[in-house]
């Protein structure tokens, strides 16, 4: 079935969702890579309610009732703490919209999975960072969340996609994928391939240490793009971090490399001229100043020293699974385009080698903060 066959009973799903108000309109919404996503439009006493409807990616969250176990306890956690602090708790986080049944999500009758959130109205993310501004305020906003969910009951959480960040696990599935070749892609890509081999030694580095109990576990984000939280529009401040499909027990360092490596590039994650993808020191710093304004003293001195190495692997991880996904026939990630995850693989392989050039300086840059 493709992904739109799995999206043909969205009315039924809009149907069995507690919506207020009369249906006006729905259509699709938003750049994520993974889940179906659509704006529900009602008319409700004369206003226009908006809802944000998913069809949960099934194939990636083998357990969509686990998942939203974790999103209801994480999202009414951080509500009471946001209702504490004197915010606007229907703005600043998810809400879950429960179906008319009273449950997190709706199973319609193809086997899709469906959820509700409410529409955080009048906001913008981005897919490129526009002013460097910005970029830190998502850094204060990345490291906020997890100082926020640091007391929260780690134990609770189901690990919604095993191995998700664990780099030598990535690693394992590309030889598979290299070796298997079902898509006979594979001499298409001999630099790729060698650029990602080359750089086998460093795929336990963090996964070893975390084993070793050298760096910590914490409740984290783990898809920590900038397109993934949303600015209010007019005053461009974060409101809200969203997708919290991945939130799972994790490592700091990893939610700090994934914002680095969407962030703090030159280029869009799917550049195709890679002579506008570089890696920029000044968009780096600007978030190595934020997230440890965020995380507030919280980071110990091993993560502190790893931010750099985490920038490197999680951009290179995701580059291997750009690749990996290439190579296996674009299953994983949604594609708009022939050659678009071999084309997101070289804008992260290219960032990589921005890194490896400039990595003196990137450890200089915490120094200077931490
Ligand atoms: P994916 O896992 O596919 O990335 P996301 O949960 O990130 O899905 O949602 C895709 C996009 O939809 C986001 O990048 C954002 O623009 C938008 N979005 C998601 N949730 C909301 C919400 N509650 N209110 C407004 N926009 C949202
Ligand atoms: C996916 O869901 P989305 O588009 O926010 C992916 C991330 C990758 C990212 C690359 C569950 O994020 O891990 O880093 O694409 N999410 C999942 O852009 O695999
Ligand atoms: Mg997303």
């Amino acid at each position: 079935m493709t992904r739109e066959q799995a999206c043909a009973k969205i009315d039924e799903a809009i149907s069995q969702m507690n919506y207020e108000g009369t249906a006006i309109e729905h259509y699709r919404y938003g750049n994520g890579h993974i889940n179906d996503t659509f704006v529900v439009c009602r008319l409700n006493n004369k206003t226009n309610t908006k809802y944000l409807l998913q069809r949960m990616n099934h194939e990636v969250f083998k357990n969509p009732g686990q998942l939203m176990k974790n999103i209801v306890g994480v999202t009414s956690f951080l509500r009471d703490k946001i209702i504490i602090n004197g915010g606007d708790p229907k703005r600043e986080t998810l809400n879950v919209v429960p179906t008319k049944d009273g449950n997190s999500y709706y199973v319609d009758s193809i086997g899709s999975y469906w959820r509700s959130y409410l529409f955080v109205d009048d906001t913008i993310s981005y897919d490129l960072v526009e002013r460097t501004e910005d970029f830190y305020l998502s850094a204060v906003a990345f490291g906020n969340f997890q100082r926020l969910l640091a007391d929260y009951p780690a134990h609770t959480l189901y690990e919604t996609i095993k191995d998700f960040h664990n780099t030598k696990v990535r690693f394992e599935n590309l030889k598979k994928a290299i070796e298997k070749d079902v898509c006979s892609r594979v001499k298409y890509v001999r630099e790729e391939i060698e650029f990602a081999l080359a750089r086998e030694a460093d795929t336990g580095i963090l996964v070893d240490m975390q084993e070793s109990g050298e760096l910590p576990l914490r409740v984290t984000h783990n898809d920590t793009k900038l397109n993934n939280i949303l600015f209010d529009k007019e005053t461009k401040k974060p409101v809200c971090i969203i997708d919290l499909d991945t939130i799972m027990p994790g490592l700091s360092i990893n939610d700090f490399g994934d914002s680095i490596r969407f962030g703090a590039s030159t280029g869009a994650e799917d550049e195709k001229d890679l002579s506008k993808v570089n890696f920029s020191l000044e968009l780096y710093e600007a978030y190595v100043k934020g997230f440890i304004e965020g995380t507030a003293g919280s980071l110990t001195k091993n993560e502190l020293d790893m931010l750099p190495m985490g920038a490197k692997l999680m951009t290179y991880e995701c580059g291997i699974r750009f690749l990996t996904d290439y190579l296996e026939g674009d299953t994983y990630f949604r594609i708009h385009r022939e050659n678009h995850n071999l084309d997101r693989c070289r804008t992260q392989f290219k960032l990589v080698s921005d890194m490896e050039e400039k990595f003196d300086i990137m450890k200089e840059i915490v120094n200077k903060y931490a």
